[in-house]
């Protein structure tokens, strides 16, 4: 088995191992470099449904996602991304061909919490359709000392899609206005002890305790900062690439558009942690 960093701060590659047939010693290399670098890639792997799920459960309790839509009818703990991308018209249908577009945390709207997601490549345009990811441990080192002090103590609320609710359409009408979920805007993550920002313009709903302009203001202030320099990795996908991240410590975004005659499709789990869990307010 080999790790390779492809940037220095961001990111591992996994090559030559199998996760079917992995030791034990393998996964905690695995396991320290994820936590290392909050999104790791183990290349050329060959997974049925079962075994992506149970390589999820390797990092916790994987759990069906809000979106019923996308869910496998037979594993709901399993979707399906970029199925129907394409109308039969042939244009474009903005809802799944945009999913996940925009820098996000996977799940803050979940009272479970989602202390990771795991997305495995099927199928992968001949070009576009990376995926970015950014290292917000270096975006809460990064932040002027004066920032640092108006974010302490603060928490925000988030709700599916933010306070435009956009990405709405995704939800079953009964799905669409559930309460939302506190978080604080500064995180320790219960595995390195490490402070990040934990702030998310595509979920959030709002700051507490600031009134809307004071709100937009510190929203605004946080956007411009929320990528730090050198802290992005961005991933051209392969097929047969297991790619997971660390939500508690990382920013994704599908970044790029992609040919919209060509398919990109992915299966994806989400993993649940207490330790990640926001409150619930109802
Ligand atoms: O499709 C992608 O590149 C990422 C989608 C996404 O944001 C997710 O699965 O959580
Ligand atoms: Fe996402």
């Amino acid at each position: 088995m080999h790790i390779e960093k492809p940037t220095p701060n961001t990111g591992a590659l996994v090559t030559g191992v199998d996760l079917n047939r992995m030791s034990d010693a393998e996964w905690q290399a695995i396991y320290q470099a994820w936590l290392d670098a909050g999104v790791i890639c183990i290349r050329g792997q060959d997974l049925s449904i079962p075994q992506f799920l149970d390589h999820g459960r390797r990092f916790g309790q994987v759990f069906p996602h809000l979106v019923r839509k996308s869910r496998h009818a037979e594993f709901p703990e399993l979707t399906v991304m970029g199925i129907g991308a394409r109308k039969p018209d042939g244009s474009v249908n903005p809802s799944i061909y945009n999913r996940g577009r925009g820098w996000h945390t996977d799940g803050p709207w979940d009272p479970k919490g989602c202390k990771a997601t795991q997305l495995y490549g099927l199928e992968v345009p001949s070009s576009g359709g990376d995926t970015l990811f950014a290292n917000m441990t270096m975006a809460y080192t990064a932040l002027p000392d004066a920032l640092k002090e108006r974010i302490d103590g603060l928490e925000a609320d988030y709700v599916y899609g933010g306070a435009s609710r956009k990405s709405n359409e995704l939800l079953e009408p009964e799905d669409r206005d559930l309460p939302p979920v506190r978080h604080s805007l500064v995180r320790v993550h219960s595995e390195t002890g490490r402070k990040s920002l934990y702030f998310n313009p595509t979920h959030l709903l709002r700051i507490v305790g600031l009134d809307e302009a004071e709100g937009e203001a510190l929203i605004s202030d946080l956007t411009a900062h929320q990528i730090a320099p050198d802290a992005e990795y961005q991933h051209d996908w392969q097929v047969g690439d297991v790619v997971t991240w660390d939500n508690r410590c990382m920013l994704h975004s599908a970044g790029a558009p992609y040919p919209i005659e060509q398919n990109r499709i992915h299966w994806r789990c989400t993993v649940a942690s207490p330790d990640a869990m926001g409150r619930l307010m109802a």
